[in-house]
C-alpha cells in the first residue's frame, strides 16, 4: 500500500502546500522594541510584512518524541542599519536542538549561548545549520530578495520569547559600509 504525503515543499522558494498547515505573520508594529532605532522603525508602514512562517502539522506543538516541519520567509529590508529578521528565541525547553536549511536568499543565523556570546553564520541556497541546545536563535535577511529556511525541530521544544525581548542578543547585526557586522551590545 502506498500513501500520498499530504505537504509538499517547493525547493525553488521554500513554500510549503498541502494540509494541515499554518501560517503566521510578523510585521513592523509587531517588532516593536526589538530594534536599535526605535524611529526608523516608526517611520516604516506599521503593516508591513518583515516575516512570514509556514508550520505543517503544528497541531503535533507539544507533542513529546515528535518533530515539526515549517518555512520562514524573511523579506529584505533595513530599520536604520538593522536587517530584517526574526524575533528570535530561547526553546522552552532548553535541551532542545534544531535544523534550518537555507533554500533562498541570503542571510545569518544569529546565535547566543546561555553566556550571552554571540556569533553567526551565513546562510546561502542549500546551507545547512544545526542549532545546538541552550542556544538562542534568530535569523536576519542581509540580502536584497526573500530569504527562505527549512527549519526542523522537537515538537515539544516551545519557544521562550521572554529572555530576547526584554535583554536582546549581546550583539546586534548591522550593516555597515555595506557588510553585515555583528556589533557588541554595550
Ligand atoms: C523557527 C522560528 C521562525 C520565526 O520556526 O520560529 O523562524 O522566528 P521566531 O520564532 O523567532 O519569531 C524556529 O526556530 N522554530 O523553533
Ligand atoms: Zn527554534
Amino acid at each position: 500500500m502506498t500513501a500520498q504525503s499530504k505537504i509538499k515543499v517547493d525547493f525553488a522558494t521554500g513554500n510549503l502546500s498541502g494540509h494541515p498547515l499554518e501560517q503566521s505573520v510578523r510585521t513592523i508594529s509587531d517588532m516593536k522594541g526589538y530594534y536599535l532605532d526605535e524611529r526608523a522603525r516608526q517611520s516604516l508602514h506599521p503593516k508591513q510584512v518583515v516575516y512570514r512562517v509556514q508550520i505543517a502539522d503544528a497541531a503535533r506543538q507539544g507533542e513529546e518524541g515528535g518533530l515539526l516541519l515549517g518555512t520562514t520567509f524573511i523579506e529584505p529590508g533595513l530599520v536604520g542599519d538593522e536587517y530584517f529578521m526574526t524575533k528570535g528565541h530561547f526553546h522552552r525547553h532548553r535541551n532542545r536542538g534544531e535544523y534550518y536549511i537555507t533554500v533562498a536568499g541570503t542571510g545569518a543565523l544569529i546565535l547566543m549561548d546561555e553566556t550571552r556570546r554571540t556569533a553567526f553564520e551565513t546562510m546561502s541556497p542549500g546551507s545547512v545549520h544545526y542549532i545546538p541546545f541552550n542556544t538562542a536563535h534568530r535569523v536576519a535577511n542581509t540580502g536584497e530578495s526573500v530569504l527562505a529556511f527549512l527549519a526542523c525541530w522537537p515538537s515539544d521544544a516551545g519557544h521562550d520569547y521572554e529572555v530576547i525581548a526584554s535583554r536582546g542578543f549581546s550583539g546586534r547585526l548591522r550593516k555597515i559600509n555595506g557588510v553585515a557586522t555583528l556589533i557588541e551590545e554595550p
